[in-house]
């Protein structure tokens, strides 16, 4: 059982540039707006407002990091293609996303989260692609299970992979996560603390 006994949440950056990273590894959430990253982290964490969340999409705007039991970081990144917020911000978080994921130089693995509710949309098949193909390693984490029974959270996983089939020869990890009944925990954290273990500390 992992129980994570300190989270600190470091702070909130526009840049990569700046954010500080101790010479330790580094996990990072993406998805659309609304598809629970912040919620997720929080779960993980065991802290309720942690990482600031919202019922309202568009919530995080900045990179934000947490320093966990001193050992690992992981940040919350904004969500991508909330049509809300105007274009030039969307292109300002997408600037900004983008120069973080190809620059971090202690970012293990990037989780991508996609809403089990929702069937897969181009915007996230788009991201996953562009985002695979950069070579960035990711693993999908399918969020708020608990909204689901049984039949229709199988075929919400099978139409996701079905869909990731047509452009990767094999998947990347998949996990089944709930924010609500903490589903997904121990298996995200096994996965984090696992892919630790091929991290090499950068200057
Ligand atoms: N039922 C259920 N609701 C969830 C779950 N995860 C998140 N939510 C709800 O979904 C909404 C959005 O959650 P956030 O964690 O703020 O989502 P986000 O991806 O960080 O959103 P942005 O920061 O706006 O990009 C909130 O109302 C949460 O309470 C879950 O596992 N189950
Ligand atoms: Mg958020």
């Amino acid at each position: 059982m992992t129980e994570i006994k300190q989270a600190d949440f470091l702070g909130s950056w526009e840049r990569q540039d700046g954010m500080p990273h101790k010479g330790l590894p580094e996990f990072a959430f993406i998805g659309r707006s609304n598809v629970g990253k912040s919620s997720l982290i929080n779960m993980l964490c065991n802290r309720k407002n942690m990482a600031r969340i919202s019922s309202n999409p568009g919530k995080t705007q900045t990179l934000n990091l947490f320093l966990i039991d001193k050992k690992v970081q992981l940040c919350d990144l904004p969500g991508y293609g909330y049509a809300k917020v105007s274009k030039t911000q969307r292109e300002k978080f997408a600037r900004m996303i983008r120069h973080y994921l190809m620059e971090r130089p202690n970012l293990m693995c990037l989780f991508v989260l996609l809403d089990f509710r929702i069937p897969p949309q181009a915007i996230d098949m788009d991201f996953i692609n562009d985002i695979g193909g950069a070579g960035i390693p990711l693993a999908i984490i399918g969020t708020k299970a608990d909204k689901l029974g049984k039949k229709a959270l199988n075929n919400s996983v099978l139409a996701i992979q079905d869909e990731m089939l047509k452009s990767w020869e094999t998947l990347p990890p998949f996990i089944v996560s709930s924010s609500e009944d903490k589903t997904g925990k121990e298996e995200i954290w096994k996965f984090i603390f696992d892919a630790c273990k091929a991290f090499k500390p950068v200057p």
